[in-house]
């Protein structure tokens, strides 16, 4: 069935430019200026960190923040947007630096847990179910820092503790292999399954998966979205594009290699993905050489590519494809493939 797109980025895909070696190159544009551009660009969906919607929320009361939230849910509304999801930023705060719901620290513990009832109140006022886990720090630096059978059971507690505090969230963890850390404890899609399936509730939990972490997990990612899909599990996506295994690039979404990312769109698009109101999104970076006032292109662009590329699925000469499979002349159909691709027949 032929089927409509929406999609979605957060605030931080329109950034400074700043990277580990060298400070900002681009003035922060203030999230009420952010908002109008979601419009223009042809996107709908507005992704949060908790502190992307109420800044410095740790130094706030409950009703300050609630207050905070719901002018923000104004301005969404001014603008015609919606809310897809709030994730909590559990990895920026000193309590954090050893890690969130694994840390060795139970104070820390306790911290991460009561920062993730605050995203979902905040998630609340905005009008989602949906709250992102991207578990940044729950892994190690050296592995006899930590004991990771324990982790499994202090990541499902925490998850089970979200359950329980509001029974109408769905939660998409979001697996990543490293960065920050040297090993992360859910770095696959399997392993983010596996957790989900071991919770209270697992029809309530599923995943978000960002292209560029497949990628540097070694996984390729349409397999990655493939696997979630069999059992429904795909909540949301990051799409974007990654170099090889280094540091998290999140590259526009087709620009490293377009037969992969006309791969994702293909499971997406054959799998009736957005039908029950997901949206796609996209975690992408513009590159630190980009002038401010072009400094959007790269939202515009992976947006342009992935409706191109599903023209391009739609159009694929499926007979043809399933005449190389029968014949298991798979030569053919790579040659089928890369021609469709080029726009030559
Ligand atoms: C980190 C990453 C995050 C999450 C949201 O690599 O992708 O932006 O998507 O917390
Ligand atoms: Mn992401």
């Amino acid at each position: 069935m032929p089927q409509d797109y929406r999609f979605s980025f957060g605030p931080w895909n329109i950034h400074e430019g700043a990277d580990p070696f060298g400070p900002p190159v681009r003035a922060p544009i203030p999230f009420h200026e952010k908002l109008p551009l979601y419009q223009e660009l042809g996107f709908e969906g507005v992704q949060f960190h908790d502190d992307d919607a109420v800044p410095d929320l740790n130094d706030l009361t409950a009703a300050q923040i609630a207050d905070q939230a719901k002018e923000v849910k104004t301005m969404l509304d001014d603008h015609g947007l919606v809310t897809e999801l709030v994730a909590p930023r559990l990895w920026e705060d000193p309590r954090t630096i050893d890690g969130a719901y694994t840390s060795n620290d139970p104070d820390s513990r306790a911290f991460a847990r009561e920062r993730s009832h605050i995203t979902i109140d905040i998630a609340n006022i905005l009008d989602t179910d949906l709250i992102v886990l991207w578990l940044a720090r729950e892994g190690t630096y050296i592995r006899e820092a930590k004991d990771s059978t324990k982790a499994v059971d202090q990541l499902v507690e925490a998850i089970n503790d979200m359950l329980a505090y509001d029974p109408n969230i769905r939660i998409a963890i979001e697996p990543k292999p490293n960065e920050p850390m040297d090993q992360s404890y859910i770095p696959t899609t399997g392993h983010a399954l596996a957790l989900a399936y071991m919770t209270d509730d697992p029809e309530r939990l599923g995943v978000n998966i960002e292209s560029a972490h497949a990628i540097l997990a070694g996984l390729d990612p349409a397999d990655e979205m493939g696997f979630a899909l069999a059992r429904h599990k795909l909540f949301t996506v990051h799409l974007n594009d990654q170099n090889g295994p280094k540091y998290d690039q999140d590259k526009a979404f087709g620009s490293v290699n377009l037969r992969r990312a006309f791969n994702q769109v293909a499971v997406l698009e054959r799998n009736g993905y957005g039908q029950n109101g997901e949206f796609v999104g996209l975690d992408v970076k513009a590159m630190r050489t980009q002038k401010a006032e072009v400094a959007v292109k790269h939202l515009r662009n992976s947006r342009a590519t992935f409706l191109r590329l599903v023209e391009l699925v739609r159009s694929l000469n499926d007979v043809a494809v399933q005449e190389c499979i029968a014949r298991r002349d798979y030569e053919e159909l790579d040659a089928l493939i890369l021609n469709h691709l080029l726009g030559v027949s």
